[in-house]
């Protein structure tokens, strides 16, 4: 793939797929052709039935430090509007395959809501993570006041949002925004040794449990427990779900074919 602003590496482990942003020199900031890239670098990797997992990275300094603010400086409303970043930013939420954040260094704005749209997160112990828009006179546009909040409750959340202070990756821990901090030597490999653990498993199995999981941000318990149940008669129509349980029976390691 010829992208400059993301770059893919397809052959990394077996089934894994690594996303790097780079434009280092401006750490990493989100501006419009570095988010189209990675929308449609992934729109690519969703649907490649060679690719089981993803990797998004940045690099040491930087995940990413938030939306390019020299590119919306000058912008209006309509301007905003128009634009629809949005559009770009739920594609990206709506990635069927799993998604693994590993992050170091400024995780900042748009960067810690890239990284919330991410389904499992490693960060390296210099990783910081804030929201730091109302230093700028504006607020989180993508996430950052609700899937924050959800993520970490209200009053974390709150001094987040209303100080624009970051927080160590040792707080954004103890809160539940990553799964795990490890030295800044192995975060990427933790990363890719997680995506590859999880590029074994049965892949309609990891797509329905993703989608349930997700579901049950924005559902009440009745109608995610319906929507789970759905998804858990289905896999008892897959290939995989036979070949798993036949693996186990005949004490075997399963082969998943993703049928
Ligand atoms: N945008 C553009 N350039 C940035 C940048 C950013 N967010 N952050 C850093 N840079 C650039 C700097 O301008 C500088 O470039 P030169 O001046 O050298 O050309 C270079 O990166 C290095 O930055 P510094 O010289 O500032 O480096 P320091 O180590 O001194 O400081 C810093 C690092 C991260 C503390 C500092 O750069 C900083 O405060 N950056 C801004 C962080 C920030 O405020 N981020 C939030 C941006 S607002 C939306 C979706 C998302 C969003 C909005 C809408 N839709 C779906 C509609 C998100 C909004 C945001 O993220």
């Amino acid at each position: 793939m010829k992208n400059e602003l993301v770059l893919v590496d397809t052959q990394i482990r077996p089934g894994v797929a690594l996303l790097r942003l780079n434009r280092p020199k401006e750490l990493n900031a989100l501006n419009l052709q570095l988010m189209a890239e990675l929308r449609d670098a992934l729109a690519i990797l969703d649907k490649d039935e060679n690719v089981r997992a993803m990797v998004l990275t940045g690099n040491e300094k930087a995940f990413a430090a938030g939306a390019d603010i020299h590119q919306m400086s000058g912008k209006g409303a309509i301007d905003m509007l128009l634009i629809d970043q949005f559009a770009t930013w739920e594609q990206i939420r709506r990635l069927k395959k799993p998604l693994i954040a590993a992050v170091s260094g400024f995780v900042l704005g748009g960067g810690n809501e890239l990284v919330m749209h991410c389904d499992l997160v490693v960060a390296s112990e210099t990783a910081r993570f804030g929201q730091p828009e109302i230093l700028l006179g504006i607020m989180p546009g993508a996430g950052g006041t609700q899937r924050l909040t959800r993520q970490i409750g209200k009053v974390n959340a709150m001094e987040m949002v209303l100080t624009g202070q970051p927080v160590s990756a040792k707080q954004a821990l103890a809160w539940g925004l990553v799964n795990r901090v490890v030295p800044v030597e192995v975060y990427l490999d933790e990363a890719l040794r997680l995506a590859s653990e999880i590029a074994l498993r049965a892949p309609l199995a990891v797509r329905l449990a993703k989608e349930s999981v997700l579901k049950a941000q924005d559902s009440n318990l009745s109608e995610g427990l319906e929507f789970e149940r759905k998804n858990f008669y289905m896999l008892f129509a897959s290939a995989d779900q036979k070949e798993g349980m036949d693996a186990f029976v005949n004490k075997r390691p399963p082969q998943f074919t993703g049928s």
